[in-house]
């Protein structure tokens, strides 16, 4: 059985990737709600609705678990996704919010996302469980979307952008960024550039990978003999040629199946 993967468009690509370095023999069934993207700046209602939507999709197609490679839909639904299926579902969020508060050192940690993700404030909630002492400086960032998605990720513009949305987090002095949202390691070069050497980025979908590892071994549903080629579906709900295009520079591989 596949593992599903949800994200609002074509963002959750650069999870997927991370999913198929750690678990290279998993087949997996990729969903884009490319129809209804951005998420960011949609109600929390709007967003469960679709979630639950895009998981019966994948349920139809037999997956054996899913990762909601949105930050934005992990922060206002994974929990009623969580209760509502029995089958594991995790998002990006603790996963990230992990990573952070295991990197910082002076205990200042820089979040940015879209507007859905911080106004949630998923991110505090979850590095707060783990050590209370950290502050937290998050920062909506819409524009990083459409940037990256216009292929313009590491251009003057996309550094100015950089540039004006990150100052308040430098003035506060983050040690550690975390990219919350799935566009923004495609902008982790450019980031890197306004940021400096210094600041740690974090992106939430390395150690989402590693999660979804631990929980398929521990239920026995990891797909270990490798006798045929891992088979990667992809599936969206607007027209594909964007998503074929665009999607490549995410997944930096081939995407044969759209
Ligand atoms: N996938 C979304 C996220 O990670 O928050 C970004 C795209 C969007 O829906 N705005």
């Amino acid at each position: 059985r596949p593992i599903g993967v949800f994200d609002s468009g074509l963002g959750g690509l650069t999870v997927l990737k991370e999913i198929i370095k750690v678990l290279p023999n998993e087949n997996i069934v990729y969903f884009g709600d490319t129809a209804r993207v951005p998420y960011g700046p949609r109600s929390k209602e709007a967003i469960i609705k679709y979630t639950f939507q895009a998981i019966n999709f994948l349920m139809s197609k037999n997956v054996k678990a899913i990762v909601i490679a949105c930050n934005t839909a992990t922060a206002r639904s994974l929990k009623e996704a969580q209760s509502k299926y029995n089958i594991p579902i995790i998002g990006v969020i603790e996963a990230g919010a992990r990573t952070a508060a295991y990197s910082t050192k002076n205990k200042i940690v820089g979040v940015i996302g879209t507007e859905g993700t911080i106004s949630s404030k998923s991110y505090n909630v979850e590095i707060e469980k783990l050590d209370k002492d950290i502050k937290i400086v998050s920062k909506a960032c819409p524009l990083f979307v459409p940037i990256t998605e216009e292929g313009w990720a590491n251009t003057e513009v996309a550094y100015l952008t950089a540039k004006e949305y990150l100052k308040e987090l430098l003035d506060q002095g983050i040690d550690s960024l975390v990219l919350g949202c799935t566009h923004y390691p495609i902008l982790k070069r450019t980031i890197g550039k306004v940021v400096g050497e210094e600041i740690k980025l974090v992106n939430p979908a390395k150690e989402t990978a590693k999660d979804l590892y631990d929980i398929l071994g521990k239920q026995d549903i990891l797909r270990t003999v490798n006798k045929d080629n891992p088979i990667y579906e992809y599936y969206v709900s607007d027209i594909p040629e964007k998503f074929a295009s665009i999607g490549q520079q995410f997944l930096k591989r081939d995407m044969d199946d759209v």
